[in-house]
């Protein structure tokens, strides 16, 4: 079926926050994504089914044609950094803040600051464009522990309600950006399923007004 979709979601808030919408659309899945262990799940609609993958991974399934759709924060859009895709949504979900955070009155140090976070790409950028020399520590999660174990003076990471800063001793301190999910659609798939995928964009945003 040439005209099929394939949708690429991450488990998590993203997955909780896309089903009410493709709902809206009239797509459902066939079986609880949060329960099942299968990676591809049918939907009620013969030809959309829903790729389950990390969240840092959606952008490469949809860059390299594994799913002609998915939905990515744009955090990880903005560390992914791929050129290749198409970003044509804001759906307006898993919002938050991208923020530096550390010890109260840390980033004030003198020298050369650590910076512990995931997102290493956006940090390189945000300290280069205001000539800060930093040191970046990458880390795979758990990045608010970096300060309390003195391994970094600050991180980088995305914020909702700040409780999880304030429970290990630290506060927000600079606004990096605003943060919400995004529909992102393969090149090709745009070309070769233009009206389908034309469709459902217009179906989402539709979905995302209501
Ligand atoms: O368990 P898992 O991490 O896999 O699921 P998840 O739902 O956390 O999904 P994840 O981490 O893949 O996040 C998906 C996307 O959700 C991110 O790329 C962001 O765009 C968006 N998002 C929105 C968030 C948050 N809000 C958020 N609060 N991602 C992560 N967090 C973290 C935050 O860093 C902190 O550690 O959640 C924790 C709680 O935040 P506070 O500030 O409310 O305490
Ligand atoms: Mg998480």
């Amino acid at each position: 079926m040439s005209d099929s979709l394939t949708i690429a979601l991450s488990k998590g808030r993203i997955l909780k926050e896309t089903l009410p919408l493709l709902a809206q659309t009239g797509i459902e899945p066939l079986e609880d994504p949060g329960s099942s262990r299968k990676l591809v799940l049918p939907t009620n609609q013969p030809d959309v089914q829903l790729v389950i993958v990390r969240a840092t991974d959606v952008p490469t399934y949809v860059e390299y044609g594994g799913a002609d759709i998915g939905v990515s924060g744009k955090d990880v859009l903005m560390e992914y950094g791929g050129q290749d895709l198409y970003e044509p949504l804001d759906l307006n979900i898993a919002r938050c803040r991208l923020m530096v955070a550390g010890r109260p009155g840390a980033n004030l140090r003198e020298g050369r600051l650590r910076i512990a976070t995931k997102f290493v790409n956006i940090a390189r950028r945000y300290y280069a464009e205001r000539g800060r020399q930093v040191e970046l520590i990458k880390l795979y999660g758990s990045m608010e522990l970096a300060p309390l174990m003195g391994m970094a003076d600050l991180i980088v990471d995305v914020v909702d309600t700040g409780n999880t800063l304030r429970a290990n001793g630290l506060e927000p301190l600079e606004h990096i950006a605003d943060i919400s999910s995004r529909l992102i659609v393969n090149k090709a798939s745009m070309k070769m399923k233009h009206r389908r995928i034309k469709r459902f964009i217009t179906e989402m945003a539709q979905a995302v007004q209501r």
